[in-house]
């Protein structure tokens, strides 16, 4: 009889519980989570008061219904430690995501949430096949962005030797890979195909000795694995987080390649019906939400993620119980993300408002050039500018570009195209041509 192909797992004891008991584990910690969160956060207090829901009447993860949603605004709106569960003593990291416009989207950490953090990036790099013999390089970006912390800390907890090479700077990037011989990689997906190639463009892939990596933090699919595996002869494992729900690794694929284990006994999931917020059944597709079980320093209970896509509770062969969520097949609001950077077209938007020769119509084009994605910015310009003042378009058109690279943080292609030449719509305006061919 065939033998189901169990991996090495780093912690069997939490992630192959049978699954009553964790469903116990998971009724317990969500009780003293919505009292953490009643008690300390007035923001969700006045919002479960408004629905009259007291905390004792979530009991169990059934209850779980019954609570109000969170969302990024909630984060925004309570920037930067509005939403606190913890004294700020107690807050030992501020993580925070990439592109939003003026207050950034930031989390903070206690040390138990590290530690839970931590932990489960450890798991996801075990099941991608790490431990204490490896060379982990990270080449996800250091700094707010949980990516390039989270992967060190994992690599870091399963006594891998690390390699914090932070992103960019390919050659340095690949001259490291080979020389010390690093035997996985963490970073973007996108990014590691464009290594991918280099390093065949060099002529180096012989020198490798890479197995396998955690890729994530941007959506990617089979066809992008399948190129990626055999670019650079590895196993390539999706690795899914945010950084309000605790960074990289709230998900992880293992070797079987079969969808992302949820760490359920750190985090509830749910998928619901994005527009009647009702909860949808295992396999049917809509969007995510997330409730902390363990987190202390900013818990969020309900968290709409806006990514779409289906859980399972179907046994997986590598032995853990644990659901799995499939890739991330789209988002329900317009967030794009570009080189790891999540950009609104609103944020573009912004850095036109009250720029003189431009119209309010523009378009975003993302395209995938050499696994490097890239953004046009078409913006129209007035019939006055396009008319008289052709000598001032070019100053123009880097003030626009200067202003994307400082609200968005990434750098874009700007075009000033004539009057009325993009595509007018009657209903929702369509500014983006996303050419990346994602889903
Ligand atoms: O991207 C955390 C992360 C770092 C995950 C490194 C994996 C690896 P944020 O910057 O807060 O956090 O962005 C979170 O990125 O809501 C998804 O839309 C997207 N995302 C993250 N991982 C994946 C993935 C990090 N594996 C947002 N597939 C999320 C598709 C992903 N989308």
């Amino acid at each position: 009889m065939k033998q189901p192909k169990v991996h090495k797992i780093y912690n069997p004891e939490a992630e192959c519980m049978d699954r009553e008991t964790r469903r116990s584990l998971q009724n317990k910690r969500l009780q003293e989570t919505v009292k953490l969160e009643y008690e300390r956060v007035p923001l969700y207090r006045a919002r479960m008061d408004a629905r009259g829901v007291k905390p004792e009447d979530i009991k169990t993860v059934d209850d779980l219904y019954k609570l109000p949603f969170m969302e990024k605004t909630d984060l925004r709106d309570e920037f930067p430690f509005g939403l606190l569960a913890a004294p700020k003593r107690d807050i030992i990291r501020i993580q925070g995501s990439s592109g939003t416009t003026g207050k950034p989207i930031v989390s903070g950490y206690t040390q138990n949430d590290v530690d839970v953090w931590t932990e489960m990036v450890a798991r996801a790099i075990t099941a991608a096949g790490g431990g204490p013999d490896d060379i982990v390089q990270v080449c996800y970006g250091y700094g707010l962005f949980t990516g390039g912390l989270g992967a060190h800390q994992g690599a870091d907890r399963v006594g891998a030797m690390v390699v914090p090479m932070s992103s960019g700077n390919t050659q340095r990037q690949i001259m490291m890979m080979t020389e010390l011989g690093s035997t996985m990689l963490c970073c973007t997906p996108s990014y590691a195909t464009y290594l991918g190639e280099t390093v065949n463009d060099m002529g180096l892939k012989d020198k490798l000795k890479l197995k396998s990596g955690c890729f994530g933090a941007e959506p990617w699919t089979e066809e992008m694995r399948q190129k990626l595996e055999s670019l650079l002869d590895i196993d390539a494992c999706d690795i899914y987080g945010l950084t309000e729900i605790g960074g990289p690794g709230v998900a992880f694929e293992c070797l079987e390649k079969h969808g992302m284990h949820v760490n359920e006994d750190h985090v509830l999931a749910e998928i619901i019906d994005p527009v009647t917020e009702k909860p949808l059944p295992y396999g049917t597709p809509g969007e995510l939400v997330f409730t902390t079980l363990t987190k202390t320093g900013m818990p969020m209970l309900r968290y709409r993620t806006h990514d779409i896509c289906t859980l399972t509770d179907e046994p997986c062969a590598c032995g853990r119980t644990t659901i799995r969520m499939s890739r991330i097949t789209g988002r329900t609001d317009d967030m794009l993300i570009i080189r790891g950077v999540n950009v609104f077209p609103s944020q573009i938007e912004a850095c036109l408002v009250d720029l003189e020769g431009v119209a309010p119509f523009y378009m975003l084009i993302v395209d995938r050039i050499n696994s490097t994605d890239k953004l046009e910015v078409q913006v129209e310009m007035t019939e006055e500018m396009f008319s008289d003042k052709i000598g001032e378009i070019e100053a123009l058109r880097s003030k626009i570009a200067d202003r994307i690279k400082s609200v968005v943080g990434i750098s874009a292609k700007v075009q000033l195209v004539p009057p009325k030449s993009l595509p007018r719509s009657e209903g929702k305006a369509k500014r983006i041509i996303d050419n990346r061919n994602l889903h």
